[in-house]
């Protein structure tokens, strides 16, 4: 149809998806959820794992900072509980996996075996885990050791959720080409923090966290475009996203599907209202089908 979109062997409805960590099944009791392109979990660990202090949320100017730090009740559980209540949303589930070692994370595809999801989407670069974060690709090395091992372990399409490296976009995601990922995610949210001066204190318990929401997404879109420059499978975009055409935006620069995060806290009806306005806004933008916009970007002149 007009709105879809491919990752590799993985057929989207459409190009719009959940951010992992701001979506849970409780959000199908506040707006349809069965049109997404598909669901993404909050990132899995292999063991349970109580997550970072309280405070863990708090807004700023354009958007907000978050240091969750994966709370997670382990990948058994998961598994065994309907894929934590994702299952039969009636949207394709792309589990997010996290580790703080190679095995952790081969242990989360091993244990998820052949249940049923649609894809992984490997987590390298949460800023908010013990000693100092799980920002793996900053580590290429390290990134590609624990991708491959994914890779030939899952039965299932891989993506990889890259950090917004400033500079080491490009090198991080062709990495991840290499070590055999079907898509990249363009990208975490960027590391920050908010400080009270009243109290001198950081407003978050962890002390910093990620800055995600529309401050973000000029920011994004530079790195999507990046990204997309660099490699020859798609690239999710993912910072700032709110409407219908934010979505064009991401696509026009490189992105072929796009996950949408921080919006959805206060607007939970907004991914289907995005898609419901797709078919307007490829008509308006003189497309046939909304894969035609993707990487169309021309410099002004
Ligand atoms: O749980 C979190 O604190 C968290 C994770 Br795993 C992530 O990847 N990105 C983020 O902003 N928060």
């Amino acid at each position: 149809s007009e709105l879809a979109v491919e990752l590799g062997d993985l057929e989207l409805a459409n190009p719009v998806m959940p951010a992992s960590g701001c979506f849970g099944p409780e959000l199908a009791e506040l707006t349809p959820v069965d049109t997404l392109g598909a669901v993404v979990t909050k990132t899995v660990f292999a063991q349970s794992r109580p997550g970072n202090r309280t405070h863990r949320i708090t807004e700023v100017p354009g958007g907000m900072l978050n240091s969750v730090g994966i709370p997670s009740r382990g990948t058994t559980v998961f598994r065994d509980s309907g894929l934590g209540g994702y299952a039969g949303l009636g949207a394709p589930v792309v589990i997010s996996i996290g580790g703080l070692s190679a095995q952790e994370y081969w242990q989360v595809v091993d244990e998820l075996g052949a249940c049923e999801h649609a894809a992984v989407e490997v987590n390298v670069s949460c800023p908010n885990l013990e000693h100092g974060g799980a920002t793996l690709d900053t580590d290429l090395d390290a990134m590609t050791h624990v991708v491959s091992g994914v890779v030939a372990r899952s039965t299932k399409p891989v993506l990889v959720k890259l950090s917004p490296q400033l500079h080491g976009m490009a090198a991080a995601a062709r990495a991840a080409q290499d070590a055999g990922a079907t898509a990249v995610t363009v990208c975490n949210s960027f590391p920050a923090m908010a400080v009270n001066a009243n109290s001198r204190a950081s407003e978050l318990g962890n002390g910093t966290g990620g800055l995600s929401g529309p401050s973000v997404k000029p920011l994004a879109l530079r790195l999507v475009w990046t990204a997309a420059q660099a490699v020859d499978i798609p690239v999710v975009g993912c910072g700032g996203i709110g409407s219908a055409d934010d979505v064009a935006e991401f696509l026009i620069a490189g992105a072929t599907a796009v996950q949408v995060g921080t919006a959805t806290f206060a607007q939970p009806d907004v991914m289907p209202r995005i898609i419901g306005e797709l078919p307007a806004l490829t008509e308006r933008l003189g497309a046939e089908r909304i894969a035609d916009l993707i990487g169309t970007l021309t410099i002004r002149s």
